[in-house]
């Protein structure tokens, strides 16, 4: 019988599920070892976690790990419904925030080992983190690309810890009870894309674009913008994306349109906001992404050996 303990929390509506013991030692120093290690030995437990019947496609995995560097308080790697996420904007609130429900982290300012980089976290209180991202940027502007069904549409592409390419012209109303067409169209243009051979700078997690995300006008007057991020399982993000704010940040930023310091929320099609600012970093960005996170479930996942669906499914698989 393998049991896993759990931890969950939501950011903004999207869920995590930090797996906090009983996942087998992962290959490696560090936490960037230890993902391909993740990947190649342990991609079962990944499933279990995060997929049906335990989980559901929506449902963002973090495996707590210990440390590297001592001045590091933990490290951590972010998953879904089909593989490891570079970084996690909502699930590293989620984290803290589910850290210090279990008295493992105290308010203040830690440092947290992902596999694309060290972020810094400030844990205000018992809800409320903000995290300073890995260096953010803009690869190119307004990159056109012909979509079946849609016509051409045109999206900067830009890193926030994950490859995002982000849209205006896309036609559409960024409502919840539009989530199902949304999600038709961010993957036509994922799959587009893909057909296109556009991509990321490969030095980054192999320059997949696997992050899709729309604009619109915010529908609160207090923010600055609406977006709906399809993630790489075709799962769309219920918060507004830390890592998806992170890239919107670093577009502003090279337009012009935001100074360092300045304020950007963003909201997300539930309504739930994210609050970002940014210093600069030579040609990159520091964005910090400040959200609050609350603490939902917690208890142990059971694998028993007899379970023919033990280590979960997806329709994606
Ligand atoms: O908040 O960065 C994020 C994120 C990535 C995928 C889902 N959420």
């Amino acid at each position: 019988m393998t049991t896993l303990r759990f931890i969950d929390s939501h950011t903004g509506g999207e869920p995590t599920r930090v797996v906090l013991s009983g996942w087998p030692d992962l290959v490696g120093d560090t936490v960037e070892q230890k993902a391909v290690s993740f990947a190649k030995q342990t991609d079962h437990l990944r499933s279990a976690v995060v997929n049906e019947p335990r989980g559901s496609d929506i449902l963002v995995g973090a495996l707590l790990l210990p440390p590297s560097k001592p001045t590091a308080t933990c490290g951590v790697i972010f998953f879904n419904n089909v593989g490891a996420l570079g970084m996690c904007g909502h699930g590293t609130i989620g984290l803290a925030v589910s850290l210090h429900h279990l008295g493992m982290m105290a308010p203040g300012t830690h440092t947290i080992e992902t596999p694309v980089g060290d972020v810094c976290v400030v844990l205000h209180d018992a809800q409320s983190v903000s995290v300073t991202n890995v260096p953010s940027y803009r690869l190119a502007k307004q990159v056109p690309v012909q979509v079946p069904g849609l016509g051409t549409v045109h999206g900067d592409i830009a890193w926030g810890g994950n490859w995002f390419f982000l849209v205006n012209d896309h036609g559409q109303e960024l409502l919840l009870k539009n989530a199902g067409k949304l999600t038709q169209v961010a993957s036509d243009i994922r799959l587009a894309l893909e057909a296109a051979g556009i991509k990321g700078d490969p030095s980054l997690n192999h320059g997949l674009i696997d992050h899709i995300e729309l604009f619109s006008p915010a529908h609160d007057p207090q923010n600055h913008s609406r977006n709906f991020v399809l993630c790489p399982g075709l799962a769309y993000d219920r918060s507004p994306c830390g890592t998806g704010t992170s890239a919107k940040v670093a577009c502003l930023a090279a337009d012009g349109k935001l100074a360092p310091g300045q304020a950007w929320r963003q909201e997300s099609i539930t309504g739930s906001v994210f609050e970002a600012t940014y210093t600069t970093e030579g040609d990159h960005i520091r964005p910090t992404i400040t959200g609050t996170a609350f603490v939902t479930a917690q208890g142990e996942l059971i694998l028993h050996p007899n379970d023919p669906l033990r280590f979960g499914f997806t329709a994606l698989q």
